[in-house]
């Protein structure tokens, strides 16, 4: 047990996991089913192209999140890409700057111009006060997204989207599995957009999927998923190719089966990082609202360096030394990458709550592959490293710092 500075890694010390701890790794659900099937696709020669597995699944997502459409993708940046194509939308998008590069990548790529809106510190999520300021003649909709499963501002989105006639989105990369007001997430908006990555808790190696009640808006998605075919040899509109392969389709199925237990995993998961880092000082553990469902599969703390008497950077270092991977999601905000950074100037540039909160946010490992005993090692070294927080300061003060270091020790 490690419980002075000396036994940390990062001075010296042996690493206390001998394999590296990641966040993001991949929920792999029952291995015979998804070998069943996969040999059940190679027996049919039928790899691709609105398969029986693809079908399947978007029908069971349908009906887990209680809506009419499920369009399946090959991810959900591609997705974005389709229903904003679909949605008409052009000029300027109102978007967070605090989520994944890809959601306004995907706007970017169109050709649309994200204008980044800020956080509200307590949910993380877009600040809908600070929507209508942001409002232009060129604004075309609003992306919401629902940052670690936990529903952004749904219902004052929506009635900012309906005053001024704006297509509403939401990314809900984070939220398969997760309710707001007690209904799942996927029917809010004009659409939402869900992802399979192999980071999610619900994975598809690659994949995504639209999800809408709009029926118009589901078959121009489905034709522009596929080249813009509306039947066997008729070409309709302008389309890519966004389709799902079977093989992805049948790793859905398997997690699917599997979800439940997932979810109850990471649960059992976060409630044990709760215990374990209760009281320990500049340390917040983010809330999940227990009237709501939660996939849990991110462990989010804020570091107050102030309390904690180490910063956020400092203490990520300290982890990685010990082989815990753990990640400062959405670092530096988006709108600080390029190519924003470089296209916006002056005040607009300026987000005070995302970037406050993207020098405070540290994400660490949950999901089936993480040990009870794994969770309990990191907490104790968190815990070891905030009562010595001055001590660990000083000594980083003459530590050279290497932007590059939270992915060259990946
Ligand atoms: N909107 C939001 C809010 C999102 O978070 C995302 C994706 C999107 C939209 C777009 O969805 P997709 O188009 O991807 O469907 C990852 C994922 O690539 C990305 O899907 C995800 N968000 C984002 C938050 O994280 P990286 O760059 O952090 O991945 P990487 O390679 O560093 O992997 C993370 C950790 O997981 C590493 O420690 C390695 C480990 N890992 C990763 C993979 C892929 C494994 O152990 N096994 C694996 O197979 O982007």
């Amino acid at each position: 047990m490690k419980t002075s500075v000396c036994d940390l890694a990062i001075w010296g010390g042996a690493p206390a996991f001998k394999e590296k701890l990641h966040v993001g790794r991949p929920n792999i659900g029952d291995r015979r089913r998804l070998l069943e099937r996969i040999n059940d696709i190679l027996d049919r020669r039928w790899l691709s192209n609105d398969g029986r597995y693809v079908q399947e699944l978007e029908r069971r997502i349908a009906e887990l999140v209680g809506v009419k459409h499920c369009i399946a993708t090959c991810n959900a940046t591609i997705a974005q890409e389709i229903v904003a194509r679909a949605l008409e939308l052009k000029g300027e998008v109102i978007v967070p700057s605090f989520t994944f590069i890809a959601t306004p990548h995907a706007l970017q790529w169109l050709q649309i111009a994200p204008v980044f809106g800020d956080l509200d510190p307590r949910t993380h999520n877009l600040d809908p006060r600070q929507i209508e300021a942001l409002i232009t003649p060129r604004t075309s909709g609003i992306i919401g997204v629902h940052i670690w499963g936990r529903a952004c501002a749904v219902d004052d989105l929506e009635s900012i989207a309906r005053k001024h006639g704006l297509k509403l989105i939401f990314d809900a990369a984070h939220a398969l599995g997760c309710s707001h007001r007690g209904r799942m997430i996927g029917g809010f908006g004009d659409a939402e957009i869900f992802s399979f990555h192999a980071t999610k808790f619900f994975n598809t190696f690659e994949g995504g999927a639209v999800v809408t009640n709009n029926d118009e808006l589901a078959a121009r998605t489905k034709r522009m998923r596929n080249f813009g075919f509306a039947s066997y040899d008729q070409v309709v509109c302008t389309g890519t190719n966004g389709k799902m392969p079977e093989v992805a389709a049948a790793m859905g199925l398997s997690s699917l089966e599997w979800m439940d237990e997932i979810m109850a995993v990471n649960r059992q998961h976060y409630q044990l990082y709760a215990e374990e880092l209760c009281g320990v000082d500049g340390v917040t553990l983010i809330a999940y609202d227990p009237a709501e469902k939660n996939n849990f599969q991110y462990i989010v703390l804020e570091i107050e360096e102030r309390i904690a008497g180490i910063n956020r950077d400092d203490l990520l270092a300290v982890l990685h030394a010990e082989n815990v991977l753990a990640r400062r999601y959405f670092y530096p905000g988006c709108h600080r990458m390029e190519p924003y950074r470089s296209l916006f100037s002056g005040a607009k540039r300026s987000l005070p709550a995302t970037e406050q909160l993207t020098d405070r946010v540290l994400t660490l490992p949950n999901g089936v592959a993480v040990a009870d005993g794994d969770i309990v090692m990191l907490c104790r070294i968190i815990r070891t490293a905030i009562q010595h927080g001055a001590e660990i300061a000083e000594r980083m003060r003459w530590i050279k710092p290497d932007p590059g270091f939270a992915r060259a020790v990946v």
